[in-house]
């Protein structure tokens, strides 16, 4: 169950284990075979940490729970841990009482696992760089940061990457796995809207669905199970949209959250609203942070790849769904983000 969280720093505690010494000095960097050479990790530890990065969402807590059934059906030693409570739509997942919430890792495992991580900083968690690191993602900006790296940019969920483990260490997909993995294939879609779907995504919605998942099951939980907080801070979203020609967007400050009383997943989705207009390229969600700072979520419906503009202030994500975050106020944070996607678009329509 859920422990309280830690202090912020982990100072050198004299009781906490060392970390592992198993696959130290060795880097793998990218190896030909990540499939098998993550596989020849598991065969030679014994404990292991599971991560995914701070703020989950439905792919990150999903493919962490689908993550540690297969650890312990390889007989090893799973720890789910994450800075940040689940956001309640996933609270119902198999497992999800087995994610423990700390803000550093402390005990001796043989690798940490980070799912769709572009850094050991995006977990969240202090201590982490103690250990081997394993980094499996499939975002764009994704970089080969850890000891042993399997980036695949046309996965269309991390849990994607989880079932191919899955299926190739020879353990069984069970309801549970299936349940957790649809769930990664159905958020990280959009409910099968958009991402990198092809038919070989349908093909693993199917194979989940024979393996237990029940789609109408999970699409309610997930999509039907909003607090009412949600709603409310999307109909203040709502009321600032605002368009020019191709672009629109849309903001709340941190006093609509306080007065929603809103939580952080509330704002989860919003920016499609606004993606979700004819005529309209590109659409951008301005979240003001209580310490002022600027959220920002970006969306292209496809003639832009909106991760480039996204990493040009420091963020990153997926080519036509991204983030970064920059200073406030609002409104300056408006007039930096707006030029460079208007370029975009008008270099994508006269190149
Ligand atoms: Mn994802």
């Amino acid at each position: 169950m859920a422990s309280s969280p830690e202090p912020g720093t982990a100072p050198v505690d004299p009781d906490s284990p060392l970390p592992s010494t198993a696959f130290n000095g060795q880097s793998f960097a990218t190896p030909a075979d990540p499939i098998a050479a993550i596989l020849n990790v598991f065969g030679h530890g014994e404990r292991f940490l599971v991560c995914s990065h701070a703020r989950p969402d439905g792919d990150a807590v999903g493919s962490m729970l689908a993550m540690g059934m297969l650890l312990q059906q390889l007989g090893k030693q799973a720890d789910l841990l994450t800075p940040d409570g689940l956001p309640v739509v996933y609270r119902n997942l198999p497992d999800a009482d087995s994610v423990s919430f700390a803000l550093s890792a402390r005990g001796r495992y043989d690798a940490v696992i980070l799912l769709e991580c572009d850094g050991i900083d995006r977990a969240g968690l202090h201590g982490l760089d103690r250990y081997f690191s394993i980094n499996i993602d499939h975002h764009v900006t994704g970089s080969n940061w850890a000891n042993l790296n399997w980036i695949d940019h046309e996965a269309v969920s991390v849990g994607e990457l989880v079932y191919r483990l899955v299926q190739a260490s020879g353990a069984v997909v069970t309801q549970q796995m299936a349940t957790c993995l649809y769930t990664t294939l159905l958020t990280d879609t959009g409910g099968f809207l958009y991402g990198s779907l092809r038919a070989s995504t349908f093909a693993l919605a199917r194979d989940l669905v024979l393996a237990g998942a029940d789609p109408v099951r999970i699409a309610q939980d997930v999509c039907f199970s909003a607090p009412i907080s949600k709603m409310l801070i999307l109909g203040a979203a709502l009321s600032n949209l605002k368009r020019d020609d191709r672009i629109t967007w849309l903001s709340i400050s941190n006093e609509d959250m306080v007065r929603a009383c809103a939580a952080d997943e509330d704002c989860e989705g919003i920016v499609n609203y606004a993606l979700g207009i004819a005529g309209v390229e590109a659409a951008v969600f301005f979240r003001e942070l209580p310490e002022s700072r600027i959220r920002i979520s970006l969306r292209s419906k496809g003639s832009i790849n909106i991760a480039t503009i996204a990493a040009q202030f420091g963020g990153g994500g997926h080519e036509f769904a991204a983030g970064c975050t920059l200073d406030g106020p609002l409104h300056e944070a408006v007039d930096r983000i707006l030029p460079p996607i208007r370029s975009a678009i008008a270099a994508a329509h006269h190149p």
